[in-house]
């Protein structure tokens, strides 16, 4: 029986991490946390039957409590310290950091430290931290995952491969919603619009992300840690089927690459079950309903976000915490109808100006420079 921890357990992640249990009798679920979607995490409580879980805060908790006043409850507990439990529960195999924003870090970072292999789908952990994390993750002998379909596939394309170099990767994106627009024509685009991503079903704010192009920058930046390659070999490439979810070119030329149907609980499974491929549900690829497949170089002058996630590469130090924490704060805003959508890339490419750089930060540095950089958005209304 292999037993997981699920952080983030109600949203897109989640919620999929959850079904792909019900499909496989030998995965139990011993502790999950959410923030405060209380109606769905309480029914995943009643079905999974967790020991632990953790909310947002102290209300949510109480509230927890008298919904589950009728059955032999979990231990329920909130905050940091609830995310941090959950992480490192003793009879937790794997922990899937599912969780979306910079909370994610210091529970993954105490996972690794409990020795739990980690199923990575927090993009933020690699992007700020993954000077910390590698290093970390080597040193207790845990493996990390991937969970995003993307540096799944890459790490699919790289099985067998031992010692052979990598010449380039091979990172395909949709190009989201707004693909071949001009700069132009992206003023007046509404929240409405960019939610309507064409191919993958997914929380809001990778949506959004997707539209900008700033996900791509984010997974560049992941990519760059998780396979030990530098940002120039990292080629990403706009692939509006997708069909091939991304690839790597050996040295000798050949590009190996992993194609399916765009179905998140496979990136899921090949992590929770790996280096074993387990059967899953749902519909095969048909390769003659595709019938061909399209590649476009990424227009980085209308979607500089992306461009910006380069720059903030070469930086180094906290820069790619400034691009994170400077997205994750424009991007609410946009949800929140506030600011215009190409107003994100510009706030975050002013934060990158603005914000004070340190060459090598700690945890702590990060999560300071994460509240500077929030501090300076304010400041800025
Ligand atoms: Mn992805």
């Amino acid at each position: 029986m292999k037993k997981i921890a699920i952080i983030g357990s109600t949203g897109s992640i989640g919620t999929q991490t959850l079904s792909i249990v019900d499909e496989n009798d030998d995965l139990s679920v011993v502790a999950i946390s959410c923030k405060s979607s209380l109606d769905t995490f309480e029914k995943q409580i009643r079905k999974y039957r967790p020991s632990l879980v953790a909310v947002g805060d102290e209300k949510a908790a109480a509230d927890l409590k008298a919904r589950l006043s009728d059955i032999d409850a979990p231990e329920i507990m909130f905050g940091m310290e609830g995310l941090l439990a959950v992480a490192t529960h003793p009879d937790a195999d794997i922990v899937v950091t599912a969780v979306v924003g910079m909370i994610g870090i210091r529970p993954t970072i105490a996972a690794i430290e409990a020795k739990k292999d980690i199923a990575l789908a927090n993009k933020e952990t690699l992007v700020c931290a993954g000077h910390i994390i590698i290093p970390l993750a080597k040193k207790m002998g845990v493996k990390i995952l991937p969970v995003d379909s993307e540096h799944s596939a890459i790490f699919q394309s790289l099985q067998g491969n031992d010692g052979n170099k990598i010449a380039k990767i091979i990172l395909t994106c949709s190009g989201g919603p707004f693909r071949g627009k001009s700069y132009d024509e992206l003023e007046h685009v509404t929240v409405a619009d960019a939610l309507k991503h064409p191919n993958w079903a997914m929380g809001k704010k990778i949506t959004i992300d997707s539209a900008t192009m700033v996900n791509k920058g984010l997974e560049v930046m992941e990519a760059k840690w998780l396979f030990n390659v530098s940002p120039q070999k990292i080629q990403v490439t706009v692939h509006p089927q997708s069909v091939l979810h991304s690839a790597v070119e050996y040295e000798d030329g050949a590009i190996i690459g992993q194609m399916g149907t765009p179905d998140m609980r496979l990136p899921i499974l090949y992590a929770l079950y790996y280096p074993k491929r387990m059967p899953l549900s749902g519909e095969r690829l048909d390769l003659f309903g595709i019938g061909h497949m399209d590649f476009e170089k990424p227009d980085m002058e209308t979607f500089f976000g992306l461009q910006l996630a380069f720059d903030a590469m070469d930086a180094g130090g906290n820069m790619p915490t400034v691009y994170n924490a400077a997205n994750e704060r424009a991007v609410a805003m946009f949800l929140e109808e506030k600011i215009s959508f190409l107003r994100i890339p510009e706030i975050i490419s002013e934060c990158m100006t603005e914000v004070e750089f340190i060459p090598d930060p700690t945890l702590d540095d990060i999560l300071a420079t994460e509240q500077e950089t929030y501090s300076f958005i304010d400041s800025l209304n």
